[in-house]
């Protein structure tokens, strides 16, 4: 029988396909980088140069990897029939590239920019345009809009911003009409996506976690398995 899905996925989804988390160790980009230096409104404001090369050299490093099995796996549910919902704290393009065809991001995306004044966009997309930046991003002074002369931004949500509201209302449209979520890959700690696992289970919903380690999420979740994505989502089409 089709069951209706909800994935919402986090960093370690795409770790396997050697996309670097955020909050695992050493390995974590926050481990490595200053989030308050360069993942907030105010640190673009400071010193745009250092941030818009920081994010395009993420950029860069995400056109060189590929979806992996986990990614896979969550397309494939959908090809044999099921209904599957993304809602994703993801970044990447990773499940696009995989098949998904409804996903929502609520972080934003990584392959685009915007205007920060007036959100207009520019083709093609600069933060991809002519990349080859050095480990870690080169200081890059950020195109101006040519509609107002602000400076282009990466679409993505920092710490202190709201997330996107037509993604966020789409997420929660998606767990109240779902049979089944499945929590995939986050530590659970930012918020407000990691409050959405409460929500399913407010809403009666049962909830799998797959995660190797345990999370924010593990102790309201029904089941957690405690493996790679790409092994667990593999299981699930068992
Ligand atoms: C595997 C695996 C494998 C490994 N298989 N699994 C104090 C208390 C509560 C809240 C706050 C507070 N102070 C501030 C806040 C709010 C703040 C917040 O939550 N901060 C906390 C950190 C404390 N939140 C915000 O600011 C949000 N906005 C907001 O609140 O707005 C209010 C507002 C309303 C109205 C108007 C204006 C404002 C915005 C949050 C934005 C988060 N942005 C980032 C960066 C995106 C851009 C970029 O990429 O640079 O989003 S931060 C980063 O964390 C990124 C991620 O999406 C997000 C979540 O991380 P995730 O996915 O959970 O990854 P990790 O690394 O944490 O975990 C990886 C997991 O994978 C681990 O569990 C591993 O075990 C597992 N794993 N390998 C499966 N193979
Ligand atoms: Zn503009």
């Amino acid at each position: 029988m089709a069951t209706h899905f909800v994935f919402l996925t986090g960093a370690g989804m795409s770790a396997e396909s050697g996309v670097p988390t955020f909050r695992d160790g050493l390995t974590g980009l926050w481990g490595r980088f200053d989030a308050e230096t360069l993942a907030t409104p105010q640190a673009f404001r400071r010193d745009p140069a250092l941030v818009w090369g920081w994010y395009r050299w993420r950029a860069w490093q995400l056109l060189q990897v590929q979806p992996n099995a986990g990614h896979r796996g969550i397309a494939e549910l959908a090809r044999r029939g099921h209904r599957v919902d993304v809602v994703t704290q993801n970044v990447d393009d990773l499940h696009e590239r995989a098949g998904s065809t409804e996903v929502r991001h609520l972080h934003g995306e990584l392959l685009r920019s915007r205007c920060i004044d007036c959100s207009a966009r520019a083709e093609p997309d600069p933060i991809t345009l002519a990349l080859d930046p050095p480990e870690g991003g080169a200081h890059e002074t950020p195109p101006a809009c040519t509609v107002c002369g602000g400076a282009f931004r990466p679409d993505v949500v920092w710490f202190g911003e709201a997330l996107p509201e037509a993604e966020w209302e789409a997420g929660l449209g998606a767990i109240a009409a779902c049979d089944r979520v499945v929590v995939v890959g986050t530590s659970g700690m930012v918020q407000p996506a990691a409050s959405l696992p409460l929500v399913a289970r407010e809403m009666g919903k049962p909830v799998l976690e797959i995660n190797p380690q345990r999370s924010g999420v593990t102790p309201l979740v029904d089941e957690h398995w405690a493996m790679p994505a790409s092994t667990g989502l593999q299981r699930l089409l068992d």
